[in-house]
């Protein structure tokens, strides 16, 4: 379609040539007919321009939001609605501060050429992790939804009401179908919530055997003082595991043994 327009540019500026700038009516048709021309090469330069960019993919995390600890496996999902991928940069950013990577990162074998990943080390120290990969030749291009990288998350945030976005960086993505036409990207972000909660682990250590406390062994010698009635009190509660207070020895020690101290303090 470019090239009957710029024939058409080519044969006016021929006229130009043969006929007179002197013949008024040929230069007004010239004035007349230039600025349409014009514009319709412009349409067809903007018609293809759009062609370029027809196409998007769908950008996602796999879940789409998640509780930490335990640690999550996270996936990238591309949708590329039908159009083959041939050739992808992923970008993704998270707050460092709050969660960090505890894997490498692992790519599709539909797009086996890797071209540039971001380490674990660097992208906690960046807190941004840059994905290249291409197809091989002997790849088989993927045209429907498909896995394109994963990783494990790790919580590194003490405070349990923290929450945090895993967000691609949409500007510096560059997705390519088979046909060489970049697609456009829709992304969605994931939610992180750092007040998941560690499985429970068995204790370590057993604590050691205390000896039990006794008291005073000789705070019943006489039976209605404060200091028996103390020692009634604490073996009652269970504060101390001896039964001096048992005075009428049952070999336990309640209420009838209160009732005979206070008897006894009563005098
Ligand atoms: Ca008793």
């Amino acid at each position: 379609m470019i090239k009957p327009a710029a024939r058409k540019i080519k044969k006016i500026y021929r006229t130009l040539d043969n006929k007179s700038i002197g013949n008024p009516l040929a230069f007004i048709l010239i004035l007349l007919i230039l600025p349409i021309t014009v514009i319709a090469v412009q349409n067809t330069i903007n018609y293809f321009s759009k062609a370029q960019l027809t196409g998007s993919v769908d950008a996602a995390f796999s879940p789409a939001s998640f509780n930490l600890p335990p640690n999550a496996n996270v996936k990238i999902m591309l949708d590329p609605h039908g159009q083959a991928v041939a050739f992808a940069r992923v970008v993704i950013v998270f707050d460092k501060t709050k969660v960090k990577f505890d894997s490498e990162i692992t790519t599709t074998a539909s797009l086996s050429t890797v071209v540039e990943k971001t380490t674990m080390a660097n992208a906690n120290t960046s807190g941004k992790a840059v994905i290249v990969i291409a197809a091989s030749p002997t790849d088989t291009q993927p045209a429907s939804s498909f896995e394109f990288a994963s990783f494990t998350l790790a919580s590194v945030s003490s405070n349990n009401t923290d929450t945090s976005t895993l967000t691609f960086l949409a500007s510096d993505m560059q997705i390519v179908s088979a046909g060489g036409t970049e697609l456009t990207v829709n992304a969605a972000s994931a939610a992180i919530n750092n007040g998941g909660t560690n499985p429970t682990l068995p204790p370590t250590n057993t604590p050691p055997t205390l000896t039990p406390p006794t008291g005073n062994p000789q705070a019943c010698n006489v039976v209605g003082s404060i200091d028996c009635y103390n020692q009634w009190k604490a073996e009652y509660q269970k504060s101390l595991t001896s039964k001096i207070a048992d005075l009428n020895q049952d070999g336990k020690v309640d209420l009838i043994d209160f009732e005979i101290w206070r008897r006894a303090a009563k005098g």
